[in-house]
């Protein structure tokens, strides 16, 4: 295979070659091994549902129309796709709920944790209508824990509590209407897989409705309910300096990986590999280093300030620099060929979760209670294992830009502030209304070996900054962005055009930043998109209107993860224009096709999903968008 044609971080072709000189396979060998793709598949029209299938439809309407018991395409590619978003949201709703978890447990003195944030704390109990008064902070957490495990035991017929605390009030009334309103997020999965299930639900338009509120219970119960949490247990992030790319890892140091998703342990990691730096140095290191790969990077790199590695494609040529000490893991986004890769080097593959276990790797338990013992028995681990790096094995990449994150919503409007103290989203919304800013853009999501990794990001933004569209970014698409030179002031003056830059400048100065703010704002991992629905919500509340009204849009252009079909469904259930740069698997059905791209989801919801695999085209249709809902607005 080319080694150039992958990827354009220049990182990549140098290590690839080095893999396939170490005799290694890769994510992109794979790919091409696994060509042509099967095109049922593609189309969403393959049935595995009962043991009578697996059952596929003749998309060109000569050989079969039905599987055995009977469903169509149309039935069969809506139950795949409920299934795939529901997929998406058990995983973030199973990383919220480790993280209510741990703030309960650190609430009630059983997990060593400390709770940074009292006045994000506040902040979410007040919205919970929890009083406040009078209660220390251990207390307020316990009661906001209890609230979010309220939602996992509701019985009744009372939409989700997180829900209606958060998401925009106009929006809670529509989705009221149309009946999607979630009740008890478990709940809400089991139901799905019900209906699902063979023999149920045979209406394609009913299962996409339950595809929406699946979307709903992705938001609120995944995405919101683990930012919140884990700003209170970990602090709301605010804007750090870092770097991205392989070369942060540095051979005279122990090198530690951390990847996945969830922070609770990675954050310790962190707090012990600070710690343990005398053990490295005793050990012939000149300290350790620590890196992120994919959102667990993210969580570190917002709150703490460690640098990315890289993100989700490359990560097992992180492990090929022969640089690495121990990559730990935990959950999501962990892919199962890293135990072949590391086997090659002196690297340790240390799995934590139980859910998550690789053969090969040595499996560390997380445990709550202990898990200062458990994240300062990993850092030992990565020294120990850096007494057996071979040298002659080592090649670190000399890439790495200068990224700034932490780009929360509270950070957001702090910087504002120093505009207009007494109303911070003014100098913004002034801004969007004259023009200066055409538009935002939320550029979010993942890499996928369809696309050449990272290119999709780096082109549609450009595009768009170029248009004076501001960029907010999370996930893979905020590490190729950092890669690529796009998360830092010096890109404003680059990329950004006349009045967006002008903004960014005057904003940047006035709080007190000596520089331009970043064209494209690192907003955080996956679930801090509920950042990104805050701010529109905010947006939406300031100029009385509601977010389908406001001139944005969102997109994924390099998606492959089913938490993104999720993350994109709530998008467009939020009333946001949400383009997919990856063809999504639904195209053997123009039912199920047509009403998430047409007007049934705009005519129902105000957003839609838009499909352009071109990144220009793409960034067209987004300004178009934009120009659109700017004219209605009359500004
Ligand atoms: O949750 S962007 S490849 S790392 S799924 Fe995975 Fe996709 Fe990366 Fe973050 Ni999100
Ligand atoms: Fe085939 Fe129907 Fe069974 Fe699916 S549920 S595998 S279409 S018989």
């Amino acid at each position: 295979m080319s080694v150039k044609d992958v990827s354009i971080d220049p990182a990549v072709p140098e290590l690839l070659e080095k893999a396939e000189n170490d005799g290694l396979e890769t994510v992109w060998h794979r790919f091409a091994s696994q060509q042509p793709q099967c095109g049922f598949g593609l189309l969403g029209i393959c049935c595995r549902n009962c043991v009578q299938g697996p059952c596929r439809i003749d998309p060109f309407g000569e050989g079969p129309q039905k599987g055995i018991c009977g469903a169509n395409a149309d039935l069969i590619v809506a139950r795949n796709l409920l299934r795939s978003a529901t997929g998406g949201a058990a995983a973030h709703i199973d990383h919220a709920y480790e993280a209510v978890e741990a703030l309960y447990q650190a609430a009630v003195g059983k997990a060593p944790y400390e709770i940074k944030d009292e006045a994000k704390l506040k902040a979410v109990a007040g919205k919970l209508g929890i009083s406040v008064d009078g209660k220390d902070k251990n207390t307020l957490a316990r009661e906001v824990a209890e609230a979010a495990f309220a939602d996992f035991a509701n019985h009744g017929a009372a939409p989700m509590k997180w829900l209606t605390a958060t998401a925009p009030a106009e929006r809670v009334e529509t989705w009221g209407k149309l009946g999607l309103l979630p009740k008890n997020p478990d709940r809400e999965i089991r139901t799905a897989m019900h209906q699902t299930s063979m023999g149920v639900d045979s209406d394609p338009v009913n299962l996409i409705l339950a595809t929406v509120k699946m979307g709903l219970v992705d938001g609120y119960g995944g995405l919101h309910l683990a930012t919140d949490i884990q700003d209170i247990l970990f602090g709301t992030p605010s804007p750090v300096v870092s770097d991205a790319n392989l070369g942060v890892l540095d051979a005279d140091y122990v090198n530690i990986i951390i990847h996945g998703h969830v922070p609770l342990l990675s954050e310790k990691v962190v707090e012990w590999a600070r710690k343990l730096e005398n053990e490295a140095i005793a050990a012939g290191a000149r300290g350790i280093k620590l890196a992120g790969i994919c959102c667990t990077g993210n969580e570190v790199l917002m709150r703490q300030g460690v640098p990315l590695a890289t993100n989700f494609l490359a990560q097992e040529l992180a492990v090929t620099t022969g640089a690495v000490d121990a990559m730990v893991v935990d959950v999501q986004c962990i892919m199962p060929s890293l135990a072949d890769i590391t086997a090659c080097y002196h690297t340790k593959l240390i799995t934590t979760m139980p859910i998550a276990k690789v053969p090969g790797a040595e499996h560390v338990p997380f445990d709550i209670e202990k898990v200062d013992e458990t994240a300062r028995q990993i850092v030992r681990i990565a020294i120990e294992a850096y007494k057996n790096r071979d040298p002659e094995k080592v090649r670190i990449p000399g890439h790495r830009s200068k990224v700034v994150a932490g780009f929360s919503v509270e950070a957001v409007v702090g910087a504002l502030a120093k505009l207009n103290a007494d109303n911070p989203l003014k100098p913004l919304v002034d801004n969007i209304a004259n023009g200066n800013i055409l538009g935002a853009c939320g550029v979010v999501g993942c890499n996928n070996a369809k696309v050449v990794q990272d290119s999709f990001h780096v082109a549609l933004v450009k595009e768009l900054l170029k248009n004076n569209v501001l960029v907010v970014a999370t996930g893979c698409a905020a590490h190729a962005l950092g890669k690529a030179g796009f998360l830092t002031p010096e890109a404003t003056l680059q990329y950004a055009g006349d009045s967006l830059k002008a903004v960014l400048t005057a904003v940047g100065e006035a709080a007190g930043l000596k520089a331009p703010l970043p064209p494209a704002l690192h907003m955080g991992s996956c679930v801090d998109n509920s950042r990104i629905g805050d701010l529109l919500k905010a947006l939406a509340a300031y100029l009385n209107v509601a977010v389908k009204d406001l001139p944005v849009a969102a997109s994924a252009p390099e998606y492959q993860h089913e938490k993104a079909i999720a993350i994109g469904t709530w998008a467009v259930a939020l009333g946001v224009f949400t383009h997919l740069g990856v063809v999504p698997p639904v195209l053997g059905s123009q039912v199920v096709a047509g009403a998430l791209t047409g007007e049934t989801a705009e005519n129902l919801l105000g957003g839609k999903f838009y499909v352009e695999t071109d990144p220009i085209a793409a960034a067209q249709g987004i300004i178009a968008h934009i120009k659109d809902k700017r004219a209605k607005l009359g500004i």
